[in-house]
């Protein structure tokens, strides 16, 4: 269980068979009794969840206000684990640009591994280990910025923590979005996962060199991506082959000359 978003006390829990097995089919019907006892737990579940949201829309407000002052194009990356986020960070960095300066704020539960990663490109990064928190929030993005202290006009990424549910609440006070799906994950996660998705201005499909050996329609993933987000936009890419690669980084070019301030 999330011991910071309380996502394992969930609120709204439907339980569904599929059509087909016909006699056993429909939703699972809670007593009388037993549905009460869950609205009335919801409805506590429910108020924390918006205290703990208030307080970081509040904090997350306070470091866009920061990255705005000091012209910092922020990006958070969010995806299920193993997506390739710290994959593509390496790779982007290896192709950065020398008069540009760079940061990166890792998120994990546990382990060094992903600052360590960056820390081999060169590029100052701080890691930040939740616990048993599953996803990062402003207060931590707040004091890892005060760690790092990034230059003025200078790019800053954030690797949320593997998990395509909880970071999507959490608004860290980031300029972009960035949401990763490899194609060894299955075509349907974007209506599946579908706030992670709507949270998100891009959405990159990782690992097209893969795309012969499984069963992932790029074409339906980016249907049911934009059923749930009619603004997103796509890159595919491969962080291993660098298929790709210059898109995503003429995106960060883009990006990064629209929150210029002149
Ligand atoms: N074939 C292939 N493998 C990739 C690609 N990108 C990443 N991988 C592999 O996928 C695995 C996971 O990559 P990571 O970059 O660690 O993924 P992550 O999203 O940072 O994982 P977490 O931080 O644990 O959530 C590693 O074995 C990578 O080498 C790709 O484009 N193609
Ligand atoms: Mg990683």
């Amino acid at each position: 269980m999330c011991t910071t978003c309380g996502c394992g006390e969930s609120a709204e829990v439907t339980i569904l068979r599929p059509r087909k097995t016909d006699a056993l089919s429909g939703s699972l019907t809670l007593g009388h009794h037993h549905e009460a006892e869950h609205h009335h737990h919801n409805e506590k579940v429910l108020h924390v969840e918006q205290d703990i949201l208030q307080q970081n829309n509040l904090l997350a407000e306070r470091n866009r206000g920061y990255f705005e002052a000091k012209n910092i194009l922020a990006i958070n990356l969010v995806s299920s684990p193993g997506s390739g986020k710290t994959s593509l960070l390496e790779a982007t960095l290896k192709n950065r640009q020398k008069e540009k300066h760079y940061y990166v704020i890792e998120g994990d539960q546990q382990t060094m591994n992903d600052a360590n990663r960056i820390d081999a490109t060169g590029v100052p990064v701080v890691q930040v280990n939740t616990g048993q928190g599953c996803h990062l929030d402003s207060n931590m993005i707040n004091k890892a910025v005060k760690e790092l202290n990034p230059d003025k006009n200078s790019i800053l990424f954030i690797e949320n923590v593997g998990n395509l549910v909880c970071p999507a609440m959490f608004d860290l006070g980031e300029n972009t979005r960035v949401v990763i799906i490899s194609v060894t994950e299955g075509d349907d996660k974007p209506i599946k996962y579908p706030d992670m998705f709507h949270s998100a201005q891009y959405c990159i499909i990782n690992k097209i060199d893969l795309l012969p050996y499984v069963d992932f329609e790029v074409e339906k993933t980016k249907e049911y991506a934009l059923r749930v987000n009619h603004h997103l936009k796509f890159i595919e890419l491969s962080a291993r082959t660098g298929e790709g690669m210059d898109r995503w980084l003429a995106l960060l070019e883009k990006l990064k000359k629209q929150i210029t301030v002149l």
